[in-house]
């Protein structure tokens, strides 16, 4: 069992300790425009920004602090900022809107936000009193102006290791975020498990990963695992799959964390070599599928490590590396987890038996203020919403969401909450929403939709309802399939029948 300190600050753990080991010359942070922060540059603005919050803003220990931005280095500096502080970092997405935002602040109660200046508007929408402090742009933004002048030194608050760091809402089935809660000792147990065990980072290593630093997958690739490495972050606000390759040669990327889907692209683009100076690559979010691994394998000799993790878990902990790798398989339990396949009634059934994936480790899920909690601990099991086999040689292999949670490209995805959207157009009268099976995205969000009589379900209607949800919810939401019906399948007390639904849009 992993045992740490009574007292211990995970942004101390992660940049004054790697200052103190490594000096502070070395680079931690970089831009695909050439910007580079050393990690003494990195640990003077945290503290900095440590400084805003503390002497300008007030926070005190235990306060919440909502971030909201694409990655870029002034982030990670908040990030750290805000740990050092004793506060407690509220991650948000960039593709947000405010109605997104408002279930979360209400639940997170933040007392001030630190904000991208392109994204604050919906902020301000969705909490008119919150003291915003924006970033980026010209260099004369508020939080440029509040650290000018701040001391860029900080004695960071001495926080118990069992003190919450970080709130990560996620937006479960129903589209109501849950906001799992996780300490500072969970920040260094995901590097002391799945860094330590698989992923395996070197000082020398530059690291990208594609996903925002707002989804734990990111934060735990570009901030936990490089950090403490002693390597350094490649930070990319947006990049096509055919981008990122480029970027792996032009910044000698060795280590890339990015979902199946990218690497799919890139092998379809026919890049794939633009990957060979790669040390590591590593695909989670969703299943890789056997035939992109191998083309990878086949084509430049690279064993990605596929991986399962979740937000109540903070990151990944079923994997192999290297010759542990069976193709196909997620893996194995990583070092410090335990996984079984349970029943539907919370019991652990057999090898080559499908059923729900249940894991236990050093972190776990701790919804904030929500019954949903029981659902997702059974039996002291978290219990994912996958539907895995472990086969004799106690390799997993995953098969289905439980759920009808969509992931499409890595994102997660609520049905309910793009049915929620789309029955808020006038025409709409009844939606239902699955999961489609797609070549490229593994899923995509499909509506099933009843119009008002006499109103044409044509293309023009397809784009006018997609439009609608993309005003309304994060973009990457919205249903890329839309079908015209004229009755839903429900039960004989007029419940929606999904399972027909997806049924239908399987076939
Ligand atoms: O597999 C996932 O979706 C995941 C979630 C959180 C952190 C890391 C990962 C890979």
């Amino acid at each position: 069992a992993l045992a740490y300190p009574e007292r211990l600050n995970a942004g101390v753990e992660l940049l004054d300790k790697v200052v103190a080991q490594h000096g502070p010359d070395r680079p931690a942070l970089r831009t695909p425009d050439g910007a580079v922060w050393t990690y003494g540059e990195l640990l003077e603005r945290a503290n900095r920004v440590a400084h805003v919050l503390v002497d300008d803003l007030g926070l005190v220990p235990g306060n919440r602090v909502l971030l909201r931005s694409p990655n870029n280095p002034w982030t990670v500096a908040a990030w750290l900022g805000v740990l050092k502080a004793g506060g407690v970092v509220v991650t948000t997405m960039a593709a947000l809107r405010a109605t997104e935002l408002t279930p979360i602040i209400e639940k997170t109660r933040p007392v001030a936000a630190l904000v991208d200046h392109r994204f604050v508007d919906d902020v301000v929408t969705a909490a008119p009193g919150l003291a915003v402090v924006t970033y980026g742009g010209a260099g004369d933004d508020d939080l440029t102006r509040r650290v000018t002048g701040k001391p860029g030194d900080f004695t960071a608050v001495d926080t118990a290791a069992d003190d919450v760091a970080l709130f990560g809402p996620t937006s479960g089935t129903t589209g109501v975020p849950k906001i799992t809660t996780h300490f500072h000792r969970d920040v260094l147990a995901i590097d002391d498990t799945f860094g330590r065990d698989i992923l395996r980072l070197e000082a020398t290593d530059v690291v990208a990963c594609t996903a925002p630093l707002a989804f734990t997958f990111g934060l735990g690739m570009l901030v936990v695992f490089t950090l403490r490495a002693g390597a350094c972050a490649l930070l990319t606000e947006t990049a096509t799959p055919v981008q990122l390759a480029d970027l792996v040669v032009e910044h000698g990327v060795t280590a890339l964390a990015t979902a199946p889907t990218a690497y799919k692209q890139i092998v379809a683009s026919g890049h794939v070599d633009r990957l060979a100076g790669l040390r590591v690559a590593v695909s989670a979010g969703e299943h890789m599928a056997q035939a992109t691994w191998e083309q990878i394998r086949d084509a430049i000799g690279l064993k990605v490590i596929d991986g399962i993790g979740a937000t109540e878990m903070l990151h990944i902990f079923i994997s192999a590396a290297g010759d542990d790798i069976r193709p196909g398989a997620t893996g194995k339990p990583v070092a410090g987890y335990r996984a079984a396949i349970l029943d539907a009634d919370g019991h652990e059934v057999g090898a080559g038996v499908e059923g729900r994936l249940g894991v236990i480790g050093p972190v776990g899920c701790r919804y904030l203020d929500d019954v949903r909690q029981r659902g997702y601990v059974v039996n002291g099991w978290n219990v994912t919403g996958d539907t895995f086999l472990r086969d004799d040689d106690g390799y997993y292999w995953y098969r289905s969401r439980t759920d009808n949670m969509i992931v499409s490209s890595g994102y997660n995805i609520g049905g309910p909450e793009v049915e929620e959207a789309l029955g808020t157009h006038p025409d709409v009268l009844e939606v239902g929403v699955v999961a489609a099976p797609d070549e490229q995205r593994g899923s995509i969000v499909c509506a099933y939709v009843v119009l008002r009589e006499g109103v044409a379900g044509d293309a023009a209607k397809v784009t006018e309802l997609q439009d609608h949800v993309k005003g309304r919810l994060a973009p990457y939401k919205y249903p890329r399939a839309v079908h015209f019906v004229d009755a839903l399948p429900r039960n004989t007390s007029g419940k929606l029948q999904h399972f027909k639904l997806r049924r239908m849009a399987e076939s």
